[in-house]
């Protein structure tokens, strides 16, 4: 991942990695020191052979969030109400950080991506802005 991320609230881990070639390869992340917060929640995201498959299309209102892809490849767009920059996550060893105040759309999958996330917070449908117009009233009036 040699990009600069452009847009606010996220930003780009590196998970330590353990070569065990011919066996594997190990990588490791932990709460507090790779990924900045306290995990309380993890979920995956698997089945994606429509290749039209869209996914996301929200923002967060606190929720702090890393996205991994664990296998394959996918586009990811970032928009923060101002800038907008498109990434293709296709390494298991980076993770994007999908902070608040972050729209989020998940594009372009391979057939063999499985999606990670972690989170600092339990799901709450509350969290979410749905509506973009409404995302970016949002972050006009919450700075
Ligand atoms: C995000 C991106 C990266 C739950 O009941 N519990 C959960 O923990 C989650 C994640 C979802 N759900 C329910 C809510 C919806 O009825 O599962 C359904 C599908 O969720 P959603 O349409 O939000 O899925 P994505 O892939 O668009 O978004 C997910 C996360 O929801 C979201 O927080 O940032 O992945």
């Amino acid at each position: 991942m040699n990009k600069k991320i452009k847009v606010q609230n996220s930003g780009i881990v590196k998970l330590k990695f353990v070569d065990d070639f011919p066996d594997g390869a190990l990588v490791i992340g932990q709460a507090r020191e790779s990924v900045p917060f306290d995990i309380r929640r993890i979920y995956y995201i698997t089945n994606l052979s429509n290749p039209r498959a869209v996914r996301g299309k929200h923002a967060h209102k606190k929720l702090e969030q890393y996205i991994f892809s664990l296998s394959g490849s996918f586009r990811l767009h970032l928009d923060d109400g101002r800038n907008k920059q498109n990434l293709t996550i296709d390494s298991p060893y980076y993770g994007i950080r999908l902070g608040p105040k972050l729209w989020h759309t998940m594009t372009k999958f391979s057939r063999d991506c499985v999606i990670l996330v972690l989170a600092d917070d339990y799901y709450d449908e509350n969290d979410y802005i749905r509506d973009y117009d409404k995302f970016l009233e949002y972050v006009r009036n919450e700075g």
